[in-house]
């Protein structure tokens, strides 16, 4: 079913009629009838979104729902990531979705929002593979790669059939990226080599990618520099990516070091233009864009979640608890915080697409939508009494998982630095 429609919907450019909110058009027909309130979206954001992003999300929200949902909980309990997945989202045009060319879809940069919010509704383990696979790595090709890089790896990487890792973070150096150990330095014995040494640790996809991103300083200069790291090329004891296991959040996705030994790496495949911190933020851009949908999706499933069970749960003179007014605050709490994170998001998509979207944006909706969720999800968790402890009413994992997300990508006190920073002219790092 959804195949079908993502094949009408996704893989379009939006035309200029097509872009118009619905609402615009319903609101001049209909002279602006009040409309009943909707929980699921309390302050009408559909009204923002055009046919072809409601067509896109309805797709993605049926692929989730009715293939990635089953899943998760084994996946998680086993800590076990199928790469099919990565596949199927392929195949239905979800992966690079804002790129132009290259077989990727084209789509607005709330149709993406749209995807994630989709996708991490069921569990963030699942964004983070597809967020590093399609901003991260793509997004980073298609911004600095060369021709070559991009006939290469991005039709490929499209269709889920070649899968990428980002390697920024190092063992010693997590929000101050700026100072990692990892070099390149010319090859001793093959020309036109670099060699890359050094260690990366907490990465998305690691241990199964077969194209990994890994920011070097050059040896010559001090300078970052991007490398496409193929591990199909790397000669035996050149490159380890092992499993960090033992998780305890953000466990239907693997995640691994990528240990480097004097790999020799062509300098084809570095990216030629962009040098500094400048190449992995600006990757990094895109992806908290789509982490401040994504958790919104997450909070989202925590509150429909906590709903039904409030509903059915009966205590004191067969009351459902969802009749008692501190378990109606939870509720109302979270479901506001999801609004406003929900309209935000759109804003700076809707900026973003039209290159107006300042990073300290991004730090804002970023921050404030982890934070929310995951206090969100922490208080609506009471809701369920002992049961939360149970992994089949799902809502521990969502906790567990919403942890990781205000950590990754830039912990959330370091976005409330960069928001600082941009607030007094004052530079709170050094
Ligand atoms: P700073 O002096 O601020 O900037 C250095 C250079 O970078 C440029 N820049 C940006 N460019 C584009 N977009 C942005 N958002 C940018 N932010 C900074 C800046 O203009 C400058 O350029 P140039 O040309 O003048 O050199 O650098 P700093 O070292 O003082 O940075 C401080 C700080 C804290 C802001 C930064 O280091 C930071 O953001 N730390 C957080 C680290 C982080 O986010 N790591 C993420 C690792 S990847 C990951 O977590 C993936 S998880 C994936 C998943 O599973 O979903
Ligand atoms: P630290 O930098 O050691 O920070 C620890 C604490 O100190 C934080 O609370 C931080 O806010 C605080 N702190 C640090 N400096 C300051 C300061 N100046 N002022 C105030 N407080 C400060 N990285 C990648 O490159 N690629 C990936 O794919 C990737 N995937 C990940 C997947 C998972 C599951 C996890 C957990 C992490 C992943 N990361 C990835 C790494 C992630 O980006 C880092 O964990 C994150 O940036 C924080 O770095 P750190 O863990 O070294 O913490």
């Amino acid at each position: 079913m959804y195949k079908s429609v993502i094949r009408s919907t996704v893989g379009r450019q939006l035309t200029a009629t097509a872009a118009r909110p619905v609402a615009v058009r319903s609101y001049a027909s209909a002279h602006a009838a009040p409309q009943p309130f909707n929980w699921e979206d309390p302050l009408n954001a559909a009204s923002l979104f055009t046919e072809e992003e409601l067509a896109i999300s309805e797709t993605a929200e049926a692929y989730c729902q009715e293939r990635m949902l089953p899943r998760v909980l084994q996946a998680y309990r086993d800590e076990n990531y199928d790469k099919k997945i990565l596949e199927e989202m392929g195949e239905l045009g979800l992966l690079g979705a804002t790129i132009k060319g290259y077989d990727c879809a084209g789509v607005s940069n709330v149709a993406s929002g749209l995807i994630t919010k989709a996708v991490e509704r069921v569990d963030s383990g699942y964004r983070s593979g597809m967020s590093v696979q399609s901003s991260l790595v793509m997004g980073g090709i298609d911004d600095f790669g060369t021709q070559e890089q991009k006939d290469k790896f991005l039709p490929k990487m499209a269709k889920g059939k070649l899968l990428g890792a980002f390697g920024l973070t190092e063992p010693n150096h997590g929000s101050d990226p700026g100072s990692m150990e990892t070099t390149a330095k010319p090859h001793p014995t093959k020309k036109g080599y670099y060699s890359l040494s050094g260690a990366k640790t907490w990465i998305t996809n690691s241990p199964i990618a077969d194209v990994l991103i890994v920011w070097a300083k050059l040896q010559e200069t001090g300078k970052i520099r991007g490398f496409l790291v193929e591990r199909s090329e790397c000669p035996p004891g050149t490159l380890e990516t092992p499993a960090i296991k033992d998780k305890n959040g953000l466990r239907a996705s693997l995640t691994g070091m990528i240990q480097l030994d004097e790999c020799p790496v062509p300098e084809a495949n570095m990216f030629p233009d962009v040098e500094g911190l400048r190449g992995p933020f600006t990757c990094l851009n895109s992806a908290r864009y789509g982490i401040a949908w994504g958790t919104i999706g997450a909070l989202e499933d925590c509150i429909s979640r906590a709903r039904t069970y409030a509903l059915e749960r009966k205590q004191f003179k067969g009351n459902p608890i969802a009749k008692y007014q501190l378990v109606q605050k939870k509720l109302a709490d979270a479901t506001t915080d999801a609004a406003f994170g929900t309209l935000a998001a759109v804003q700076v998509g809707r900026l973003k697409d039209e290159g107006l979207a300042a990073p300290e944006m991004i730090s804002m909706i970023k921050r404030q939508n982890c934070d929310r969720a995951l206090v969100n999800a922490r208080i609506l968790q009471e809701i369920f009494g002992g049961n939360a402890v149970s992994d089949e009413y799902g809502i521990g994992r969502h906790v567990a998982n919403l942890f990781v997300t205000q950590t990754y990508e830039g912990q959330s006190d370091i976005h409330a630095l960069i928001l600082g920073r941009a607030i007094t002219g004052l530079q709170a790092f050094v």
